[in-house]
């Protein structure tokens, strides 16, 4: 091992609770030693003229990215001292200067632990304490929640802020001096590199452990025989590069194969649409619910160069598919992907598609349907989807990790059955997430905000359908007395939750109750206000 600071390596699950992994694909048979930055930089030296990151303010070719990933470990290194191991948070929306960073903490052995922006200093705390992250690189306009998160969580000892122009001592001023060479770190194709959380069902989030070897793995799997994603084409997008669905598809995916990634910092779908328009992008990522959005504006713009429109996040209604394929002409790519599993396990493309159906297993995965007690069961029976393949779930330091993982399968939590042709088909969540937007988030973390109100006696968060969103989150509230249950109370309350966790999991819905359903034991009965609402 080139550690020196095991603490990652040393709180990975028991190798008898990892799940079972794959790797019959001649494709994944990685060398022993393998650095996961230098496989995606391979083609600065193959095509240093190529266009690899388009940003809002600047492109960068290939050779221009490698010069920087080096200059930006020569920073890390000479100005924090970094050794192999350590935890390096990224904070910023997705620019080019962001996955250079993430390049730059691999290339030196570190472990990229990326963060999405709109968290607030309440859920940076606890990545910061869970992963006992030492140093961070931020951009500067994401500092102020940053900071505040420090002062609670010292651990934190080192922040670099970049495009910060004024700032003397900003990530570009110290990386300019710098030697555009860098010796890349040893590192072995099963050392942990990233840290990936996921919003788990209780409001403390899940840290996913991933190897060098698990990042080479999925640009291997998906995007060959899937996507068939080629060194001309040009990918674009949504997800954040802090979710690994963005991480994949908008850095990972368009670098292994030496394509050009676009990378919008703020986006809806009108802007979308016309950056797709502006860049001529061929492969576009995103979530079911902003298909849909952009179906009534595509007439509006040339997305004729489009040739592959990939959907992950939550389940792709058929209605969407349709509508998509009518506007466009375009065959949706739907596929389910997680977390643990790094990226996309289940997909079809092109006449393999079944309209409502997510797909089989992709190349290189295998996955079947559990029942409660963890047997097999055949085709048209709805239970527990099973996976496994060359990435898989290894929780930081989790008890859940045996709730994941079941006799070497990774369970996922969804509800699925599977036809007599091997296609799988979504039923539902098996626990109480809510997925709105293509976020997930966990009922039991926005009933924990609630419940710091000084208005609010007890509460229960569940996810109810819309047609937009997929899901919204409704709180149902029982007031404490001497407090007026009306329209401005709503206010309040929404109000408080969004100053105190990310706003996009404030309750959209919320509804006054007298009483909540408990079992005899005092459980909250969730199932039982799905059912009355
Ligand atoms: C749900 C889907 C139906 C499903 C992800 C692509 O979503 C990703 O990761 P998360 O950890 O959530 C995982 C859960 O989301 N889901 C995702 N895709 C689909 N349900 N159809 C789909 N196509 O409940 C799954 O268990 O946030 C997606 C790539 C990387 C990812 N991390």
């Amino acid at each position: 091992m080139s550690h020196h600071d095991d603490f990652a390596f040393s709180h990975l699950p028991p190798q008898s609770e990892w799940p079972e992994f794959l790797f019959d694909l001649p494709a994944l048979h990685y060398p022993d030693k393998l650095n996961c930055a230098d496989e995606l930089l391979g083609n600065a030296l193959l095509y240093p003229e190529k266009i690899a990151l388009v940003g809002s303010t600047r492109t960068l070719t290939y050779a221009q990215l490698a010069a920087q990933v080096n200059q930006i470990c020569h920073v890390l290194q000479e100005q924090w001292q970094l050794v192999p191991g350590n935890r390096v948070l990224l904070r910023g929306v997705n620019s080019p200067t962001l996955v250079a960073c993430i390049l730059a903490v691999w290339k030196m052995g570190c472990i990229a632990v990326p963060s999405m922006p709109m968290l607030r200093a309440r859920e940076l705390g606890i990545m910061l304490d869970h992963a006992q992250i030492g140093a961070a690189l931020c951009s500067d306009d994401l500092k102020d929640e940053l900071l505040t998160a420090q002062l609670e969580f010292p651990v934190l000892k080192r922040i670099i802020f970049y495009d910060a122009p004024d700032d003397t001592s900003s990530l570009e001023a110290l990386a300019q001096p710098k030697p555009v060479d860098f010796t890349s770190c040893a590192t072995h194709s099963d050392e942990i590199c990233l840290i990936g959380f996921t919003s788990g069902t209780t409001g403390k989030p899940k840290a996913t452990l991933h190897f060098h070897r698990d990042v080479m793995a999925i640009c291997d799997c998906f995007p060959v025989s899937i996507l068939k994603s080629r060194r001309d084409d040009i990918f674009i997008g949504t997800p954040p590069l802090a979710f690994t669905f963005g991480l994949g598809g908008l850095a990972l995916f368009p670098l292994r194969v030496g394509a050009t990634a676009v990378l919008l910092e703020k986006y809806n779908p009108e802007s979308l649409l016309k950056a797709i328009q502006d860049h001529k992008a061929t492969i576009c990522f995103t979530a079911p619910t902003f298909y849909r959005q952009m179906v009534p504006l595509v007439q509006r713009y040339d997305v004729t160069s489009l040739r592959r429109t990939v959907s992950a996040g939550e389940a792709l209604p058929v209605a969407t598919r349709s509508a998509w394929q009518q506007a466009t002409g375009l065959q949706m790519i739907d596929g389910i992907g997680a977390t643990e599993m790094l990226h996309i396990f289940i997909s079809a493309a092109d006449d393999e598609i079944r309209p409502g159906a997510t797909g089989k297993p992709i190349p290189g995965y295998q996955a079947c349907i559990l029942d409660g007690a963890g047997q097999r069961v055949g085709p048209g029976v709805t239970g527990r989807l099973a996976v496994k393949g060359p990435t898989g779930c290894r929780y930081l330091a989790d008890t859940r990790q045996a709730n994941y993982v079941c006799q070497g399968w990774n369970v996922t939590g969804d509800a699925y059955e599977m036809d007599s042709d091997g296609y799988f088909w979504y039923r539902a969540r098996t626990d109480d997430m809510i997925i709105s937007s293509g976020y997930n988030i966990a009922a039991p973390e926005v009933e924990e905000v609630l419940l710091q109100h000084p208005a609010v006696a007890e509460c229960a968060v569940i996810g109810i359908a819309d047609e937009v969103r997929g899901q919204i989150v409704k709180a149902f509230v029982v007031l404490r007395a001497d407090f007026t249950p009306d329209d401005s109370m709503k206010m309040a309350l929404q109000n408080f939750v969004k100053e105190t966790i990310a706003p996009y999991k404030y309750p959209r819905a919320i509804e006054f109750r007298a009483s909540l359903p408990r079992t005899d034991t005092g459980k909250l009965q969730r199932f039982k206000l799905r059912q009355t609402r």
